[in-house]
């Protein structure tokens, strides 16, 4: 028997509080409520609700550890010479290398073209470019590396110049070897190094950070049948195993970044409850990431609205993702969600202003 921590019952701030809430992850937020999740196994026991003031009386070792990583300050991350405050939500701007995403006047253009597109992100305030070659989305067919070479390295080399913080989308090795040598300094791991034997070593040797994220089945069958009988606890205890896997090949924790793959070998009701649940991931002790840009979900919340006419719900929740602490955001829309999130931020500096 284990128990998880869940935070809820979030508070605007601190103050008039002292003792009663805590603060999640050295960010912007505070809680006043835990959710214990007792769990046997994968199989949720019970639920329960308690105070932050009356936890103490109720922790074991374990729950002790999962606490101190709930409520202790995530270090910056330092991507070649760009460092990455943790302590507030950043944005991580997607670019998509691959043909006839942003033009039609061949591979040297498209790459130009992509790069450009990056460049302009990081202008209007990612913090992180995501640079894929491959498109890792249901139904998808697999691209050989030499090709998802040809289309990322590119990309990368010129946004690297520009003084971009880049970060490669694949699961790869030969990939990511490609990539960092272009400049990449982070990689983006969406089979949280379980597609090739070779990743998880290549990453340790080159000692930059990570994003191990959950899924469920390969891209190209995932959406078939997704089941889970309790999808919080499997991602999170997936995720755990996973971080477990990572720092026995060598990666430091410090580097290592966790995601519950939204949309990825999950239906409607599990991205729902997954992202309500968003908090708990805290307790593995690793900055977390999430991706809900444009995805099939918001369709499905809104009268089946294409990809292109998804940013209202892409921005709800990227909103819901940094109240619970989420401090990285991956999107497609930079600018709009940078502007949703300094409109937060105004909100919550105001609430956390001492009077005078
Ligand atoms: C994600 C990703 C995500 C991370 C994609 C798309 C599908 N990487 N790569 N998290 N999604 N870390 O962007 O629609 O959710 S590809």
């Amino acid at each position: 028997m284990r128990t998880l921590l869940r935070p809820t019952g979030f508070v605007d701030s601190p103050f008039g509080h002292d003792g009663k809430v805590a603060r999640l992850a050295g960010g912007l937020n505070w809680f006043a409520a835990v959710e214990l999740i007792r769990i046997d196994g994968h199989e949720r026991v019970s639920t329960e609700l308690v105070p932050v003031a009356d936890l103490e009386d109720r922790f074991d070792d374990d729950m002790a550890a999962h606490w101190r990583a709930l409520t202790s300050t995530r270090a910056p991350l330092q991507l070649g010479e760009r460092t990455i405050r943790l302590d507030q939500p950043q944005v991580m701007g997607i670019v998509n290398a691959t043909p006839d995403s942003f033009s039609d006047g061949g591979q040297f253009a498209d790459a130009i073209a992509a790069a450009e597109a990056g460049a302009a992100m990081a202008a209007e305030g990612a913090a992180i470019i995501d640079v894929g070659g491959e498109s890792t989305r249901p139904g998808a067919s697999l691209v050989w590396e030499g090709d998802e070479i040809e289309r990322v390295a590119p990309v990368i080399r010129q946004l690297a110049a520009s003084g971009t913080a880049v970060s490669v989308d694949t699961r790869k090795a030969d990939v990511m070897t490609a990539a960092l040598e272009a400049g990449a300094r982070m990689v983006n791991d969406v089979s949280a190094l379980t597609y090739d034997g070779r990743s998880a070593a290549t990453i340790a040797a080159a000692g930059v950070p990570v994003i191990l994220m959950h899924h469920q089945g390969p891209p190209e069958t995932m959406q078939q049948d997704p089941r889970y009988d309790d999808v919080l606890v499997e991602v999170y205890l997936w995720l755990e195993e996973r971080i477990g896997a990572a720092e026995e090949a060598g990666i430091a924790r410090e580097k290592i970044l966790i995601d519950p793959g939204f949309g990825f070998g999950k239906k409607l009701r599990h991205n729902l409850e997954l992202m309500n649940g968003l908090a708990m991931f805290h307790s593995l002790g690793c900055p977390l990431v999430i991706g809900t840009s444009r995805k099939s979900t918001i369709g499905a919340l809104s009268g089946e609205a294409p990809a292109d006419r998804r940013l209202g719900g892409s921005i709800a929740f990227a909103l819901k993702a940094v109240e619970q602490g989420v401090q990285v955001v991956r999107v497609h829309d930079v600018f709009e969600t940078v502007q949703a999130l300094r409109v937060w931020r105004g909100l919550r500096d105001q609430a956390l202003t001492p009077r005078p």
